[in-house]
């Protein structure tokens, strides 16, 4: 390239606009010299579910899960991100109001954190409540990576004000480990309430044909199940008193699993859905809570025994997935009673009375999957789309301030956890139920299903919508939205 003076000139200006922005092209090191809140190191290290159940994976600080990171609502944290692995990582603050260069998404242009290096974040802290960090990296067909690893934990933002009607809090996070390929199998259906919708179903049929696959997709599944890192009976009990409030708190930091809970004679109080307080606090026998979704419930503890507390699934739970909750004195070979069948209803958690607020703007999704379309995956279609890890452009520009709904239509048999980043949404039909006032992050779809949420736009920059089955994601189950 020739250099004129013209181009000195404009490189001049441009060097000294550089330094006049500096101040503020520096501010991700703006805290430079105070020590962090909190340092997350990534890297391999050894989970003994069991006495003779050790698996290897990526950990956050080497355990399984990750420490519970305590957050006060609208005080600034820093964390330190080591990354001790040879691959790019990337934390993900789920469920956190926070800008896209550190929410965690390299979707929404946050950088990676590279291998054998650090990355300071630093940000605030909101909303209040039950929250998770995890790893948002891409696994595709590689099982070790990704959500399939023991890269998530439990993350509670403080409230200002905490009312703490109950005597203790436990959070349990529940997670499967070895996972492995397979072909086919069925999804339990009996999970939801509302009904297939027969137009939904025939877009579904009408996709298998185009297919022209016999063949299904790959599906994962695990060998061993856990809660908060122990096999069922391997860990120490959840010991109680008669007459104690417990406030449990659950994550499912499935990669792809849909979980329930259940504890024998007792009933669940759900008091918030993923960390907000619901209009309607309601009473049920049985947890359903999707992929990274989250749960709070109180218990009284009225019922004494040994009594195992499980998934309903009896192969997860024989194989780990449960815990051992123990009234003081109490003693014998824990006790599992399979409760009555139960489907998980959002809308009985909403508003009685009030509608929601109506939205300026709609935007339909169909959602389609294409038969074992990629090397034996199956394929994820957004209104005949499946989003592009190269490309990775925006479908829609947001209006900041507008109140969007988006109509989420299922034209598939598999429940769907949607996830959207750096808002939350308050549902708005459910199950072919109108509801109003549950505002959540993730929610569940179900098969041939048709689901509405609104958000408002009023956090700028890119933001990520996708399924949180991470074999749906990492196959064209994301969307990105844009607004200045
Ligand atoms: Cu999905």
């Amino acid at each position: 390239m020739a250099v004129n003076r013209r181009a000195l000139l404009e490189y001049a200006a441009l060097a000294s606009l550089a330094a006049a922005l500096a101040p503020v092209a520096r501010s991700a090191d703006e805290h430079a010299d105070e020590p962090a809140d909190y340092t997350l190191r990534i890297g391999t290290g050894l989970v003994e579910l069991a006495p003779d159940q050790i698996v290897s994976t990526t950990l956050y600080n080497d355990q399984f899960p990750g420490p519970l990171l305590r957050f006060r609502q609208g005080r600034r944290v820093i964390v330190d991100i080591h990354n001790d692995t040879d691959t790019p990582e990337l934390v993900h603050w789920h469920g956190q109001a926070i800008p896209s260069d550190v929410d965690g998404a390299a979707e929404e242009g946050s950088p990676y954190v590279p291998p054998h290096a650090i990355r300071r974040v630093s940000f605030v802290p909101q909303p209040a409540g039950f929250r998770f960090y995890h790893t948002h990296v891409v696994a595709g067909a590689d099982l070790s990576r990704g959500t399939y690893t023991g890269q998530a934990g439990p993350l509670y933002i403080e409230p200002r004000n905490d009312p703490g009607a109950y005597d203790r809090e436990v959070f349990l996070v529940l997670k499967e480990f070895v996972p492995t390929l397979s072909r086919g199998g069925d999804m339990a259906m009996d999970v939801l309430a509302g009904h297939p919708l027969e137009p939904l179903q025939a877009l579904g049929r009408a996709a298998d044909r185009q297919a022209q696959r016999t063949t299904k997709g790959f599906e994962v599944g695990y060998q061993l199940f856990s809660i908060n890192g122990r096999l069922l009976g391997h860990g120490e009990p959840i010991r109680v008193r008669a007459g104690e409030r417990v406030l449990f708190h659950v994550l499912n930091a499935s990669a792809t699993e849909i979980r329930s809970l259940a504890l024998p004679g007792h009933v669940f109080q759900v008091v918030s859905l993923d960390g907000n307080p619901v209009p309607t606090p309601s009473t049920v026998p049985v947890l359903w809570i999707g992929t990274a979704e989250r749960i709070s419930a109180l218990v009284s503890m009225d019922h004494p025994g040994v009594w195992v507390m499980g998934d309903l699934a009896d192969d997860d739970r024989r194989r780990g997935m449960g815990i051992v909750v123990e009234y003081a004195d109490r003693k014998g070979m824990p006790r599992w009673i399979r409760p009555k069948p139960f489907r998980w209803d959002y809308a009985r958690f909403g508003s009685a009375e009030a509608a929601a607020r109506s939205p300026d703007e709609s935007i339909e999704l169909v959602i389609v999957k294409h038969n074992a379309l990629l090397d034996g995956f199956n394929q994820w279609t957004l209104n005949g789309a499946a989003f592009s890890m190269q490309s990775m452009q925006p479908i829609y520009r947001l209006q900041h301030g507008h109140r969007y709904r988006l109509r989420f239509r299922n034209a598939s048999d598999d429940i769907h956890p949607l996830h959207l980043h750096r808002h939350s949404f308050e549902l708005t039909q459910v199950g072919g139920k109108a509801t109003a006032g549950v505002i959540k992050d993730v929610v569940m779809l179900g098969g041939f299903q048709q689901l509405e949420f609104d958000f408002v736009a009023d956090n700028p920059g890119l933001t990520l919508l996708h399924c949180h089955q991470q074999l749906h994601m990492d196959f064209g189950f994301m969307a990105l939205f844009d607004y200045a």
